[in-house]
């Protein structure tokens, strides 16, 4: 393949002009990647595309003829609805379940903080951990914050497996919101309960009905958005700060051509935050000059990248599709991964250079990767132990196989919903009113993945810009915030690219017209933003004109993220398909007929800027609907 060739290609695969670089790089090398891995895949099952191939038991695998031929029930007699319904339940679950078991995780090192049995970690924000332990009904006048922060603790992993068939976290929806989980049946009674019975009603043999099986899937997401995932946000933000406004810089530039290179992957923030506590060690300092590094260098990709971008500023190297671009620039020393969204091939990448890819879960090891576990009660010396590592390897570096782009971008991030409260005053008057007289139409959160069925970016950013460009404001969290940091659309500056009206506003205020809100477990943040505006105005979240999307989404965990949203009021628009198309009753329902429920639905646009025409037209819907 020629230069010219490779280059072409690249700018086929990312919108960014520093991940065309080292895509180039890699086909140059002949290295694997996951865009090269999915053209060999091509062509992928029609039948699972679709949703109506059933694996789940010992008589199948079955599939149903999507063109109304012989096979229109599986061996066990499960018809098309029922299969489409299941296997859409199956993937939620999985999703819910993920986000939720990382959320238990923080509620478990937040009670061995309590109980002084963590290492390296304090109670950040004692505010905050009043506010939670208020709603929860603890007491906290005259006590320490660490008796409280205690009680908090167990009142929360209670709820995983709770009794009582209420979540605390649930009450802050607007009572209409309530009210309607309440008719429809779906309120979320714990958070491990809802996935287990999940999992039982996807047993062949029990739930048949597809509309009860979807309504299930509507409480499961509900128990990780207003439960896991939002236990997940607070006590990350008890333990190490809620957000405040922060820059920082973006891209593959971000690693360094001189300084020890740490690439921070994965979701769950417990011991990345730790490292970037612990690689200020002088000790650790003075090591990598005696190795002829300049320094140590941490930057963040994927989620644990946004969780230390939004409280400490760490550069983020990247999303999702980056991990493999930022091993392949042979400037990374060690790549330290918790779970989710780490390709089981990582390891493969990075033995083609000289990286060490450090697995830290006891969920989540890799063949071919190192293991050095992660615990509470030494997560210091772990983290020393692992920079140690990286430093050690950085004379393994060859010159003459790096190239790093130059040039990374600037970006602002930090807008937790404290922070967009306090800058506005303490309440959401300003914006209430900024919406009632036109001036910002709405708001739409852009959420999740990359794809590598879809250029990357290409959706979050032009759905950004061109709902800016029409003064809708925009949130984000996960890889689609980072993709359009990469663009550079989290600027003060970007306020340019907006409608006169959301810019005036961006102007006033100092802010970009993108806001970042986070990790995607932080969409937590989304729906605690848009229940305290609808409590303001006194409505449920399902009149409000507001929006939600997922251009490029890939994981289940956005199969959970786009349910809750449109389960709590919020129309969500999704890029990529998808596997319900086999079954249109399943389809007619999600995109149709949920709106009789919760004044929201699913709707399907591969194309950001027709996407973009959907969130207008129902955001204007909604506007009408409060006469504004
Ligand atoms: O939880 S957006 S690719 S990194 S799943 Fe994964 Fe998707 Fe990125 Fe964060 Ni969210």
């Amino acid at each position: 393949m020629t230069g010219k060739e490779s280059i072409e290609i690249a700018q086929q695969r990312a919108m960014d002009r520093t991940d065309q670089e080292i895509i180039t790089k890699t086909i140059e090398e002949g290295v694997e990647t996951a865009w090269d891995r999915f053209a060999l895949q091509q062509p992928q099952c029609g039948f699972g595309q679709l949703g109506v191939c059933c694996n789940n038991c010992a008589m199948g695998p079955c599939r149903i003829d999507p063109f109304g031929g012989k096979t229109s029930r599986g061996v066990c007699g499960a018809d098309v609805d029922t299969i489409v319904a299941r296997n859409l339940l199956d993937d939620l679950c999985v999703g819910a379940a993920a986000h939720s078991d990382h959320g238990r995780e923080v509620v478990e090192v937040l009670l061995e903080t309590a109980e002084g049995k963590a290492q390296g970690y304090q109670i950040t924000d004692v505010e905050k951990l009043t506010v939670l332990a208020k709603e929860y009904g603890i007491k906290t006048d005259g006590r320490d914050p660490k008796d409280v922060a205690k009680d908090l603790a167990i009142g929360i992993l209670e709820e995983f497996g709770t009794v009582k068939n209420r979540l605390q976290l649930s009450e802050r929806a607007p009572e209409p919101t309530r009210e309607i989980w309440k008719k429809a049946g779906v309120m979320p009674r714990s958070i491990d309960r809802e996935i287990v019975e999940a999992m039982h009603r996807i047993h062949m043999g029990v739930d048949a009905d597809y509309v009860n099986i979807l309504l299930h899937a509507m409480r499961t997401s509900l128990s990780d958005g207003w439960g896991g995932s939002m236990a997940a946000t607070e006590c990350s933000d008890i333990l190490f700060g809620t957000p405040t406004p922060i820059t920082s810089i973006t891209n593959l530039a971000t690693l360094s051509k001189d300084k020890v290179n740490i690439v921070l992957h994965g979701h769950n923030p417990l011991l990345s935050q730790i490292i970037v506590n612990t690689a200020e060690d002088a000790e650790l300092k003075r090591l990598a000059e005696e190795k002829g590094a300049k320094g140590i260098n941490l930057v963040g990709m994927c989620c644990t990248g946004n969780e230390l971008l939004m409280r400490s500023g760490i550069p983020i190297a990247g999303s999702f599709l980056d991990q493999e671009l930022a091993i392949a620039t042979g400037a990374v020393e060690a790549m330290i991964v918790d779970y989710q969204c780490i390709f089981p091939s990582v390891p493969a990448t990075a033995s083609c250079y000289h990286t060490k890819v450090i697995t830290t879960s006891s969920k989540a090891k890799i063949i071919g990767a190192s293991y050095m576990e992660f615990n509470p009660e030494n997560a210091v010396d772990t983290a020393k132990s692992i920079i140690k590592l990286a430093i050690e390897n950085f004379p393994n570096r060859n010159p003459d196989r790096v190239r790093i782009p130059e040039r990374p971008m600037k970006l602002m991030a930090g807008f937790s919903e404290e922070t967009i409260r306090k800058a506005l005053g303490g309440s959401y008057k300003a914006l209430i009113d900024a919406i009632v007289a036109g001036t910002i139409k709405g708001c739409v959160g852009i959420v999740g993945c990359n794809n590598p069925r879809i250029k990357q970016d290409y959706g979050h950013i032009t759905l950004a810009k061109e709902l800016i460009k029409r003064n809708i404001l925009v949130v984000e969290t996960g890889c689609s915030a980072i993709a359009c940091g990469k663009a550079g659309l989290l600027v003060p500056e970007a306020a340019s690219l907006a409608g006169e009206g959301l810019a005036s506003v961006c102007k006033l205020l100092g802010i970009p017209p993108v806001l970042h809100m986070g990790s995607c477990v932080d969409c937590s943040r989304i729906l605690v933003l848009a229940a305290n505006i609808a409590k303001e105005l006194g409505v449920g979240i399902g009149d409000l004109p507001i929006g939600g999307a997922a251009p490029e989404w890939y994981s289940q965990k956005a199969v959970s993220i786009g349910t809750y949203f449109v389960s709590s009021g919020v129309y969500t628009v999704l890029g990529i398909p998808p596997k319900i198309f086999g079954s249109s009753n399943v389809l007619n329902l999600l995109a149709d007929g949920l709106k009789g429920i919760t004044n929201s639905a699913f709707a399907v646009e591969p194309d950001p800027v027709k996407a973009a025409d959907l969130l207008e037209a129902e955001i204007n819907r909604k506007r009408k609907a409060l006469n504004i």
